[in-house]
């Protein structure tokens, strides 16, 4: 089941000179030519312009769903240029598909921080480039283990996130800390990852290592916004661990985005 992505963290940018409309147009969840974003009317301006967003975290994308004005309007473009972003500074082009009037359903299947899309062609000399609305969708679902009242991140290791059985927090700790295969209890690890909090100003501390595992290498990587610890250890499986603690028993926690 594809779930539309929330936007509400996210940041929209446009760019070009004389942009027509506010960015936020195309995101506004109304899908008529007054409520869209538009670039310049100008061919040479139109070709440096725009529009694009960055999620608060990489997201697996689906799909997205770009919407043109009706087909006996101008401002429509029949390529459009897709990019896609891993820190919302840098962007790399992904594919440039065919697009028509109103809805269009675009097949993505990438797991990215934002996207940048830019006008491919179509457009004649002094027309001005429109979207109307652009959706986002996702198939992710994120999980986390129960074992009685304490909750396990289970991405390449398995740790105690601590006692919670109120849903704002749980939610917030799968959002923080879910991982997206479960079949990751199954397989066999070589390495462990730990996640560090940010505390009083720059400080960060990671969750409970135990440093009796660390059997090579250790290093600190910045991803996703996220600072995580990775250590090489002894090959184990997480559902060894899982079966060690309350005699096996658990639940597997999970949210779909
Ligand atoms: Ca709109």
């Amino acid at each position: 089941m594809l779930t539309q992505i929330d936007i509400s963290n996210a940041q929209i940018i446009s760019g070009g000179d004389d942009i027509r409309f506010p960015k936020e147009n195309a995101v506004n969840g109304m899908i008529n030519k007054e409520n869209s974003w538009a670039s310049s009317q100008n061919y040479t301006n139109l070709k440096s312009a725009f529009w694009g967003i960055i999620f608060d975290r990489e997201i697996d994308i689906t799909e997205i769903h770009y919407y043109q004005r009706d087909s006996d309007e101008p401002n429509n473009i029949s390529k459009l240029n897709i990019l896609i972003t891993n820190d919302g500074l840098t962007w790399t082009p992904l594919r440039t598909v065919d697009v028509v009037p109103n809805k269009n359903i675009i097949e993505i299947n990438t797991k990215t921080k934002g996207f940048k899309l830019t006008a491919g062609s179509g457009l004649s000399g002094n027309s001005q480039w429109s979207i109307v609305e652009v959706d986002f969708f996702t198939d992710e679902t994120k999980y986390l283990i129960r074992q009685k009242e304490n909750l396990y991140y289970i991405d390449h290791n398995y740790l105690n996130l601590g006692a919670s059985t109120d849903t704002n927090k749980t939610s917030q700790w799968i959002d923080n800390y879910g991982y997206d295969d479960i079949e990751i209890l199954m397989d066999n690890l070589n390495y462990k990852k730990t996640p560090t909090d940010k505390g009083f100003e720059e400080i960060y501390k990671s969750l409970n290592i135990d440093f009796k595992d660390i059997k090579g290498d250790i290093s600190l990587k910045n991803e996703d916004d996220k600072r995580n610890i990775y250590y090489d250890c002894e090959e184990y499986k997480i559902i060894d661990k899982i079966r060690e603690s309350n005699g096996g028993l658990g639940n597997i926690v999970y949210k779909k985005y």
